[in-house]
């Protein structure tokens, strides 16, 4: 998670791995830490960046989806205290076929540190 300075929103990076033989989606991830979490794409048109909200991002069978600067990740819309460089917080990821999983960010400033 890479917190910027005046609780400017976070993005989370990450690797999503799916061990099982179906697809599955991830549907929403949520974090006290963050008030609000929401599923990001960044793209690029004509030279000039946005991102999309995006309702689910799918892993095929088998597969791996990077949630990574330029691509996915997951925008911590309002950060509160708890998001510090240094700090680990916890988010949880929710899938398509009803599973949940909490998972330990580490948060990181803007330098990667
Ligand atoms: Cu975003």
């Amino acid at each position: 998670m890479r917190a910027l300075p005046a609780g400017l929103p976070a993005a989370g990076y990450f690797t999503l791995h799916n061990a099982s033989p179906k697809e599955v989606a991830l549907t929403s991830a949520a974090s006290a830490a963050c008030g609000m979490l929401m599923l990001h794409k960044s793209s690029e048109e004509g030279g000039m960046g946005s991102m999309q909200d995006v309702s689910s991002v799918a892993v095929p069978a088998a597969g791996t989806v990077k949630f990574a600067p330029g691509g996915y990740h997951l925008m911590c819309m309002n950060p509160t205290a708890a998001l510090k460089p240094g700090a680990v917080v916890t988010v949880t990821l929710a899938f398509s076929d009803g599973s949940r999983s909490e998972v330990p960010f580490a948060v990181k400033n803007a330098q990667g540190k």
